[in-house]
């Protein structure tokens, strides 16, 4: 184990006040690629960046493509929960871990039992008509071709937040209050490149930040403890 892996190690088991803040790295040992890694989706060949794609305005002017490329691409089936996601609800349910904050859209963390999930950017299990706001199982967005209609004829989207969009303020709030009330603040799996989510670790007041990400993010000078390793084989070692 490393020297930091093993102080890191040593700050969980002394703490109930522990709160962790991640992203798309947190679930690329259970195969959903990320963003922004070399075999992540922004490397891939597409017929528009996923980033276009994945905005409002492209949504609403072009929902068929939007919808290739949400089922090619988002919707992964099988996956699981890896090691990552397992101890951090293991911790929850230890009395550890206060809450998980996460940008991703894919509900593992639930998945892994993990109750206290902020979902910043919402999750591609829900689905909404973006007219009516009638809800809708996610299957109906999910799976099959073309793009899915409410029966008053507005358009089903998931219930994430696209590129334009502001994010919900009440998970914001919330998301800031465990934050500014954690004694540790663990970060890992995120460039932390995305706004306004990035902008969270501004809210930490406490002296034991921790970053657990494969490459360089632009914060790493803020951190207590720096980790780049697989964060799924990291937290196997607490
Ligand atoms: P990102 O910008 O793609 O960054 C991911 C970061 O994780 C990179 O810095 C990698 O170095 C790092 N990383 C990759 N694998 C590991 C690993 N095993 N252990 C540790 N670090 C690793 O993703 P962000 O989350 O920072 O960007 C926010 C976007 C990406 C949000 O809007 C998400 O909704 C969106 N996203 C979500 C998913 C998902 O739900 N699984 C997948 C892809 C993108």
């Amino acid at each position: 184990m490393t020297d930091a892996v093993s102080v890191l190690k040593q700050w969980v088991n002394d703490s109930d006040n522990i709160v962790f803040f991640g992203g798309a790295g947190v679930s690329t040992e259970s195969g959903i690629p990320d963003f922004r890694s070399v075999d992540g989706l922004y490397h891939q060949q597409w017929k528009y960046p996923p980033e276009m794609i994945l905005s409002h305005s492209f949504f609403e002017k072009n929902p068929e493509e939007y919808y290739r490329f949400h089922r090619a691409k988002l919707v992964i089936d099988g996956v699981e929960p890896n090691r990552a996601h397992k101890k951090l609800a293991e911790l929850e349910a230890a009395g550890k871990l206060r809450a998980v904050i996460t940008q991703n859209i894919d509900g593992l963390h639930q998945a892994a039992g993990s109750k206290k999930v902020l979902e910043l950017h919402g999750s591609i299990l829900r689905a909404y008509c973006s007219r009516c706001g009638k809800p809708y199982p996610h299957e109906v967005i999910n799976y099959g071709d073309g793009v899915p209609r409410c029966s008053c004829g507005g358009v089903i989207r998931p219930d994430i937040v696209l590129y334009e969009e502001p994010l919900d303020q009440d998970v914001m709030a919330e998301a800031i209050h465990y934050i500014r009330n954690a004694e540790i603040l663990i970060i890992g799996g995120t460039s932390l490149n995305v706004y306004p989510a990035a902008g969270l670790i501004h809210y930490y007041k406490g002296k034991k930040l921790v970053l657990v990400n494969l490459s360089e993010t632009p914060y790493d000078s803020y951190a207590d403890l720096i980790i780049h390793e697989k964060i799924g084989e990291v937290f196997s070692k607490l």
